[in-house]
């Protein structure tokens, strides 16, 4: 990822769709406005069976946490525990005699898997909706996970396999993959991809971390969609709300055409509004689609309410 030799995003995406405005001056959640109660009802009747996912990986996977390169993964410490009743201890006395555990977490709010603030990314001075980049400093005073957090995520998931369709245990380094691929994917699956459906897509590339450890990050590139002007006009179209996969930063990393960072996240998140999950856990999920043949999913999720948050932590659920 070099910034020497790419073109600047304003000019890759100078003639990108925007949603800015369309939900008015004040608008802090974009694509989220797509899910209204038609949408929340019409997922709820998707749930048969009953059975529950949650699509969050361990904080403090003893066998390492994935983040982004630059953010470390979150530190638990254990503030009160038994042993501090222990003799000489500094255990509080409390009448009757309650004791507790105690501990806390120091954590980059994207460490994990999390929602981000429409605000976390931007070019050109400006981030979602318009609204002035220097509205970032010190906290996002516009675009933060708080707004996203309160309103909650509510609707039709459909998981796109594209590990299972590729054949492959896990997609590799640098590989890439189409709106087209995404629909071929859909229909080898016999699941119907409409307007408004919040998109999972899982490629399992996490599954590299915890086989090569820090060799993972020489080069760092990791599978996932890839920019076109005609998948994001796709996006557009089909009013996709929220993008979630199981990969730390939801798209190849470094644009194989042009080599400029992370495009998607300025063409859907900051000109579209769609919003971002990342770094999810879906191999159970997958494993039981894959045995149902049932990809169609009701799909729940609401952030930590953070002030100015760019980002915040989430357990999302879904249910059969
Ligand atoms: C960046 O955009 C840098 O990271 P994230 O994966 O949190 O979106």
């Amino acid at each position: 990822m070099t910034e020497t030799t790419a073109p600047a995003l304003e000019e890759v995406l100078k003639d990108s769709p925007s949603n800015w405005g369309k939900w008015g001056a004040d608008d802090e959640v974009g694509s989220l406005n797509y899910l209204g109660p038609e949408q929340v009802l019409a997922a709820a009747r998707l749930i048969q069976d009953g059975k529950v996912f949650t699509l969050q990986r361990l904080i403090g996977d003893p066998k390492g946490d994935p983040v982004w390169p630059g953010r470390t993964p979150a530190e638990r410490t254990q503030i009160l525990d038994e042993g501090d009743w222990d003799e000489g201890g500094k255990g509080p006395a409390f009448p009757g005699g309650l004791h507790y555990a105690d501990d806390k977490i120091n954590a980059f709010l994207q460490g994990s898997t999390q929602y981000d603030g429409l605000g976390h990314v931007w070019y050109g001075g400006q981030i979602w909706n318009g609204y002035d980049a220097r509205t970032t400093i010190g906290g996002l005073d516009k675009a933060s996970v708080e707004p996203i957090a309160e309103r909650g995520v509510v609707g039709r998931a459909v998981l796109l396999d594209m590990a299972r369709f590729r054949g492959k245990p896990a997609m590799e380094a640098a590989e890439t993959f189409t709106h087209e691929d995404l629909l071929a994917c859909a229909e080898a699956q016999g699941v119907e991809l409409r307007k408004r459906d919040i998109i999972i897509i899982r490629t399992n590339h996490l599954q590299l971390f915890f086989e090569k450890g820090d060799a993972f990050y020489d080069g760092f590139c990791e599978a996932g969609l890839v920019y076109s002007p005609e998948l994001v006009q796709w996006f557009a179209d089909m009013e996709i709300p929220n993008l979630v996969t199981d990969t730390i930063a939801n798209e190849v990393t470094s644009d194989p055409n042009t080599g400029v960072a992370l495009v998607l996240h300025n063409a859907l998140m900051r000109n579209l509004g769609v919003t971002f999950t990342e770094i999810t856990d879906l191999e159970k999920l997958a494993e039981d689609c894959a045995q149902d043949g049932r990809y169609e999913l009701f799909y729940a999720a609401a952030p930590l309410k953070v002030a100015k948050g760019s980002g915040a932590p989430v357990n999302p659920i879904v249910i059969k």
